[in-house]
């Protein structure tokens, strides 16, 4: 995949949408003015934007409940933080929250609050682009924590069995809730050793956009030409608890370390370095997307709650009366 100047500065100004949208619903949130509880993926921004940036805009993308960057990309900020409000413009007229949103015009796939609930139905997607002959890959996010589910082996299994045109991306921050991964996964070093010998499989430097983009768009050629999945395992950290009202329990030292390889740091010192953007241009950026930022929270707030019939249509496409009885 061909990297101009122009992309590049594209690329940068999703790491600062994903991070300038996260510390906004932080603010909220400790304001008291968000009714959804954050799990914010600051500091895992590059892993999202780097792999959608990868992908074609209608491939599959299944988020993790910590994937923000991908519904940034393809979603209207308005609704994400209407979601997130559970307001009338929000995802589904409010029916689910940002949290665990999905939207398949934009193909996105949503996932559930049951981790690693996500990885079969992302690979049943790359099973229907089979089917009905397109070329769409399916990429699904998920934590370290969740390899260690019985969906994931059983999603790696069947779309290698298969040679499903599956993209498996391990968002690695080394902590499943308050547990370090290191004392429930059965692997003596990296995540992929999961994955047994045959699955094309490596690991990435998740704080760097530029190698998660290099490594997904190998592995999406790859789905593509008909050579099956692969299994990427993105290293990164969450600066911030699992969510809002978990106790911070990691080491401070740890956490500094892994900010001084911060990934809109590294991107921003990049673009300079290579003389793409100026100082002039990296502050009229982060001023036009925390303008965007503050507008999408100025709509969430004045938008109505949704209609009555919001309730309705939750688990199946039928309408209901008032008394639950099936109409149509
Ligand atoms: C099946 C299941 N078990 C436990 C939980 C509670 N839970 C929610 S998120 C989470 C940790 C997930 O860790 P990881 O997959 O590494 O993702 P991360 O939060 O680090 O992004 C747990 C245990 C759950 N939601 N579903
Ligand atoms: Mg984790």
């Amino acid at each position: 995949m061909e990297l101009t100047d122009e992309r590049r500065t594209e690329v940068y100004e999703s790491l600062l949408l994903t991070r300038r949208f996260e510390e906004a619903v932080l603010e909220a949130y400790e304001s008291g003015g968000v009714p959804e509880l954050p799990h914010l993926s600051i500091g895992q921004e590059a892993v999202g934007v780097g792999a959608t940036y990868a992908l074609e805009e209608d491939d599959w993308i299944a988020p993790s409940l910590r994937t923000r960057a991908p519904i940034l990309m393809r979603v209207p900020l308005e609704e994400v933080v209407a979601g997130m409000y559970g307001t009338r413009s929000g995802p589904s007229e409010g029916r689910t929250t940002q949290h665990h949103m999905g939207s398949t015009e934009r193909a996105i796939l949503g996932t559930t609050g049951m981790v690693g609930s996500h990885l079969n139905v992302a690979v049943g997607a790359g099973l229907s682009s089979r089917q009905l002959g397109n070329d769409r890959v399916s990429t699904v996010f998920f934590g370290d924590g969740a390899t260690t589910r019985g969906e994931f082996h059983t999603a790696l299994n069947y779309a290698a069995v298969e040679d499903l045109p599956v993209v498996f991306v391990i968002e690695n921050n080394g902590w499943t809730e308050e547990t370090p991964i290191g004392q429930v996964a059965a692997v003596e070093e990296d995540l992929i050793e999961f994955a047994g010998h045959d699955l094309p499989s490596s690991v990435v430097d998740g704080q760097d956009a530029d190698e998660v983009i290099a490594a997904t768009a190998e592995a999406a050629e790859r789905a593509r030409a008909g050579d099956g999945p692969t299994l990427l395992e993105m290293k990164t950290y969450r600066y911030r608890p699992h969510a809002e009202v978990i106790p911070e329990r990691r080491d401070e030292a740890e956490i500094e370390r892994w900010k001084a390889r911060d990934p809109v740091t590294i991107y921003r010192d990049r673009l300079l370095e290579e003389g793409i953007v100026d100082e002039g241009w990296l502050e009229d950026a982060d001023a036009s997307i925390r303008a965007d930022v503050e507008a999408a929270f100025q709509f969430a707030r004045e938008d109505p709650l949704p209609p009555e019939e919001a309730m309705y249509q939750v688990y199946a496409d039928v309408e209901v009366d008032r008394d639950g009885g099936v109409v149509r």
